[in-house]
């Protein structure tokens, strides 16, 4: 097997069937810069980008931007960005190399070069993956207290932060007296390009009023919905990869074969043809966001504290767990779809029904541990949002004081063996030692994380028999373990 990695030279020695891109990738300038190159996007956008230059070539490439670490672009440099995308079912294995990424520029390493390449007009559109802690957001607005947001404010010359490079570089577009380009959120936040807007604006605010007033009339803002299923790549997918191209790939992603994009069309300076390749361009993305975060991510994180607690690594063991899989059941009917704005025609049955046939795919194994990740920025919209929708309508929530129960054990940081996990959350350090200290006192450590995680809405709060299901929850977790206490209810 050879050990010569997949670059421009090696692309045709690609094995077949192993499709290729059907254009010459150097002959393409970049049009897109995407900050934060993860997985996610590599599957994703950069697919239906590589589509698209496909069928109809342009200058559409993606200069990718990393804020943080340079693995991405060391990954990638060796390979000329070339990399393998391999979609997995059962009985499915379809590997293919995109060509969609010029490059990736590492921001720390010289912020001004990022800056300048955004500044420039070929760059017509700005796309985000940067999670939802990438916001540097409170409450749908700038959080100043975000140590990058006050780095950033006194240093733009080298921001750290999503808000601080566009406001920087929208600076550097504006004193070349350049046109505008279009932010184009793909993170999972609801109004996701509502938020972007919203943090870039008043950082804008703070640092010059005529600036800020140059990006409200040349730089629109677009929410996106997007969807499919990528785990982070493992040592064992990189060596099937290599098998499978007979090339060495260090970039390689693994995902499953569905993938969806619901884009606001509200760009300013042009866009590929995204819907050739398969996306949907609405004018208001709204009931597609609330139907994906609230089905999927809110199901995703129900599998993944409840399944965890249970002993499951990975949410396709976790689904397959009858307990499990009615509970998400329950989550889905009982709680979730009252809550829901369906488009007319579009079929809320059989979608629920492809989210849970997505989920048991145990070729792309999710780790119950990597969607447990960052719970304070991902339970708001995916469940609270839910339970207070409900609530204030009168009703209380039929599962979901069970999943935060869930959520709250997680963050002891131990099992009900007493082994050891690590918490990863932009507030482990204040919730965790909370947790472990009122492990024993549930109606303590329930009052306490509800109030020092500052993510509840003031209904919810307020509404005693809401919080006190939760205590309920977690006494049984604690007593009886996840899946006897969940036999009980069903
Ligand atoms: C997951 C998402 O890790 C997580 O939080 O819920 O990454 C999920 O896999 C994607 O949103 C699917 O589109």
């Amino acid at each position: 097997m050879s050990n010569l990695h997949l670059n421009y030279e090696s692309l045709s020695n690609v094995l077949d069937p192993v499709k290729k891109p059907q254009y010459t990738p150097s002959e393409h300038r970049s049009g897109i810069v995407h900050i934060g190159i993860g997985a996610f996007h590599k599957a994703h956008q950069a697919v239906f980008t590589d589509d698209v230059l496909n069928m109809h070539g342009g200058d559409w490439r993606i200069t990718a931007v990393s804020l943080r670490r340079p693995d991405a672009r060391d990954q990638l440099e060796k390979q000329n960005s070339l990399y393998t995308v391999v979609e997995k079912s059962d009985g499915e294995i379809s590997p293919r190399i995109i060509g969609a990424v010029e490059k990736v520029l590492v921001c720390p390493e010289d912020p001004q070069q990022v800056i300048n390449t955004i500044a420039s007009t070929d760059i017509k559109i700005v796309s985000l993956t940067i999670t939802e802690k990438g916001y540097c957001q409170k409450n749908g607005t700038l959080d100043t207290s975000n140590v990058d947001i006050a780095h950033d404010l006194n240093n733009l010359s080298a921001p750290k932060s999503m808000p601080g490079l566009i406001v920087a570089a929208c600076a550097a577009r504006k004193q070349n007296n350049a046109n505008g380009f279009t932010v184009l959120s793909c993170d999972n936040l609801p109004h996701n390009g509502k938020i972007t807007q919203n943090v870039v604006m008043r950082f804008a605010e703070k640092v010059d009023a005529e600036l800020a007033s140059w990006i409200a009339t040349h730089i629109s803002f677009c929410s996106t919905m997007v969807d499919r299923i990528v785990p982070a790549t493992t040592s064992a997918d990189l060596d099937e990869v290599k098998n499978l191209i007979g090339l060495a790939d260090d970039a390689a992603v693994i995902c499953e074969p569905f993938r969806q994009w619901v884009i606001e069309d509200n760009f300013v300076a042009g866009r590929p043809q995204w819907e050739d390749a398969g996306a949907l361009l609405v004018a208001d993305v709204t009931p597609y966001e609330d139907m994906k975060l609230r089905l999927l991510n809110g199901s995703h994180s129900a599998l993944a504290y409840l399944g965890f607690l249970s002993g499951f690594d990975f949410i396709h063991q976790a689904i397959a767990n009858p307990r499990l899989l009615a509970l998400t059941k329950k989550l889905m009917d009982e709680d979730v779809t009252p809550t829901l704005n369906v488009p007319s025609g579009f079929d809320l049955d059989a979608y629920k029904a492809i989210i849970r046939t997505r989920f048991a795919n145990s070729r792309v194994p999710y780790k119950t541990t990597q969607v447990a990740n960052d719970g304070s920025q991902k339970l708001p919209q995916r469940i609270l949002a839910v339970a207070d929708h409900l609530i204030s309508g009168g009703k209380q929530p039929a599962v979901i004081p069970a999943i935060i129960a869930a959520w709250f054990q997680f963050l002891e940081g131990q099992d009900t063996h007493g082994e050891q996990h690590t918490v990863n959350d932009p507030l482990a350090n204040t919730l965790c030692p909370l947790a472990l200290k009122h492990k024993a006192n549930d109606t303590k450590q329930v009052q306490e994380l509800v109030a020092a995680s500052q993510i509840f809405p003031e209904g919810l709060i307020a509404n005693t028999e809401f919080i006190n299901s939760i205590e309920h929850y977690l006494a049984k977790f604690h007593a009886k373990g996840v899946l006897t206490t969940l036999a009980e209810l069903n």
